[in-house]
């Protein structure tokens, strides 16, 4: 009988890489190990001539890659005798809050920028039995507030301020490096507060200076129109985009983004709108990959500047980053991909429809 061996979250895989106390108790959902899919169709249909992955961070326990993090950064606040952790959120950083929270024992209190955030990130938040308290103010604000509250309260904040959780993303760029057997050449990803680019360019120097990989990829990150700070060089008071987990004017980690895209070679750019959702219908259309719409920020701005004759990745490996998962943000979904077809339930009924085939 084959012998088996069942994921142990990234804590334990990656242990000795990653910065923890060392008798932190472990609190993992067995996150990571979220799969690498070759993306053909979609390549063809965004006019890439590359070999294109998806990293499909959406299959994390609570279907974002906030995960990795929050499973470091819970497990330190609860080795240093936190009883309670705190976040501001546009939605994802919350629910991963809110379950590694629970799973802990301990309260989570999560701050989200009121009607602002996607409906499965709220509901998930709730369930998991968080506190959450929307604010009237941007994610932004709700950044600021936690902060100062952290000052005075005895709680531990999980925002990507937080360096436990950069210690414990940054084991996706590992896995992307683990699963190709090699480095690609770009990595695409969104960019909101900047702590997932931050992350990769951590694990990715991490594994060079090891010797794991022989070269460093190039990074691409992507900011929505409305929420781009990185490309226009100064802070946007008030942010928009319908993507709503990057709504962010102010990212906490900017210094630290800029100083990647630089090492690496790399840019950041925008994207409108338009193209995101566009990308975000192709992505499951095509390879069967439902995201939010964040996620296909990325790839929206790969084959913008592609298109555009900006960048050329003709021959090379490509891996895009998915950060969330789709049934995140339902109602995007019903607006943009319409409603169910009503019929009675007879054979004469549904007969147009399989002649059509
Ligand atoms: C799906 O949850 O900031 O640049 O509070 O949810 O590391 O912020 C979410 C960010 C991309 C951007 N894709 O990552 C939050 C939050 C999705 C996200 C990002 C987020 P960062």
């Amino acid at each position: 009988m084959e012998e088996r061996s069942p994921w142990p979250g990234v804590i334990a895989r990656y242990r000795p890489l990653i910065r923890l106390t060392p008798d932190a108790p472990v609190i993992t959902l067995l996150e990571g190990n979220t799969p690498l899919i070759p993306a053909p169709r979609l390549a063809e249909a965004l006019g890439l001539s590359c070999t294109l992955y998806l990293k499909y961070e959406g299959l994390n326990p609570t279907g974002s890659f906030k995960d990795r993090g929050m499973t470091v950064a819970v497990s330190q606040a609860v080795a240093e005798g936190a009883r309670a952790v705190i976040c501001a959120s546009t939605g994802n950083t919350a629910a991963s809050a809110a379950a590694y929270a629970a799973r802990a024992g301990v309260r989570g209190i999560v701050v989200v920028p009121g009607g602002k955030i996607a409906l499965g990130k709220l509901a998930a938040s709730l369930a998991y039995g968080a506190q959450v308290l929307a604010i009237e103010g941007s994610f932004d604000d709700g950044l600021r507030l936690v902060r100062e509250a952290v000052e005075r309260y005895p709680v531990a904040l999980v925002n990507s301020l937080n360096p436990y959780r950069l210690e414990g993303q940054k084991t996706a760029a590992f896995e992307v490096c683990d699963q190709l057997g090699d480095t690609p050449d770009w990595l695409v990803l969104p960019v909101g507060n900047a702590g997932n680019i931050t992350a990769y360019w951590m694990g990715f120097t991490q594994y060079h200076a090891m010797g794991q990989i022989a070269r460093l990829p190039r990074l691409l990150g992507v900011q929505a129109e409305g929420a781009a700070p990185l490309v226009r060089g100064h802070p946007i008071p008030h942010p928009e985009t319908v993507a709503t987990a990057i709504r962010i004017g102010n990212p906490a980690r900017w210094r630290e983004a800029a100083a990647a895209l630089e090492e690496s070679g790399g840019q950041v750019v925008a994207v409108p709108d338009e193209a995101i959702l566009r990308t975000w219908s192709l992505l499951a259309r095509t390879e069967g990959v439902f995201v939010e719409p964040a996620s296909a920020t990325g790839l929206a701005g790969l084959a913008q500047e592609v298109a555009a004759g900006r960048l050329s990745v003709q021959g090379k490996v490509v891996v895009a980053v998915l950060t969330g998962h789709g049934l995140k943000d339902p109602d995007t979904a019903m607006q943009q991909a319409g409603n169910p077809t009503s019929i009675p339930a007879t054979l004469e009924a549904i007969a147009p429809y399989l002649e059509q085939i």
